[in-house]
């Protein structure tokens, strides 16, 4: 039982990582200017603002379900817009930064790795800042 978890475990890793490796070093460089190689929440707000900016470039401070597309899916905006406006803000953006940042980062150490990153969540948490 326990050798079963351990590889299905290290099954799911490899498969994540084969998948996103070079995507991942990339964008944790990117992401890492004190260049720790982790990203912390800090950082990861970075990220959010110079992204939330790339997607929202009529500048009007919202962005919609258009704007969007492919990062967060209809029920996902739903969840992160509590003033039921059908836009973000930047203040319900970084909202959801937070929200996936504590997602992908399981151990709990204030930092994302390169294998945290890598995770599904930590795809997830990408999108939103790179
Ligand atoms: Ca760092
Ligand atoms: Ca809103
Ligand atoms: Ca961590």
């Amino acid at each position: 039982m326990k050798f079963a978890a351990k590889l299905l475990a290290s099954t799911l890793f490899l498969a994540a990582t084969a998948v996103a490796h070079a995507d991942v070093d990339a964008a944790l460089k990117a992401l890492d200017p004190d260049n720790d190689g982790t990203i912390d929440l800090a950082e990861a707000q970075a990220g959010g603002k110079a992204k939330f900016a790339k997607l929202d470039p009529d500048k009007d401070g919202t962005l919609d379900a258009k704007e969007l597309s492919g990062i967060l899916d209809e029920a996902a905006l739903k969840a992160a817009d509590p003033d039921n406006d059908g836009t973000l803000d930047e203040k319900e953006y970084a909202a959801v930064i937070e929200a996936k940042f504590k997602a992908a980062n399981p151990d709990d150490d204030g930092t994302i790795d390169a294998k945290e990153l890598a995770s599904p969540a930590g795809q997830e948490l990408l999108k939103l800042i790179h």
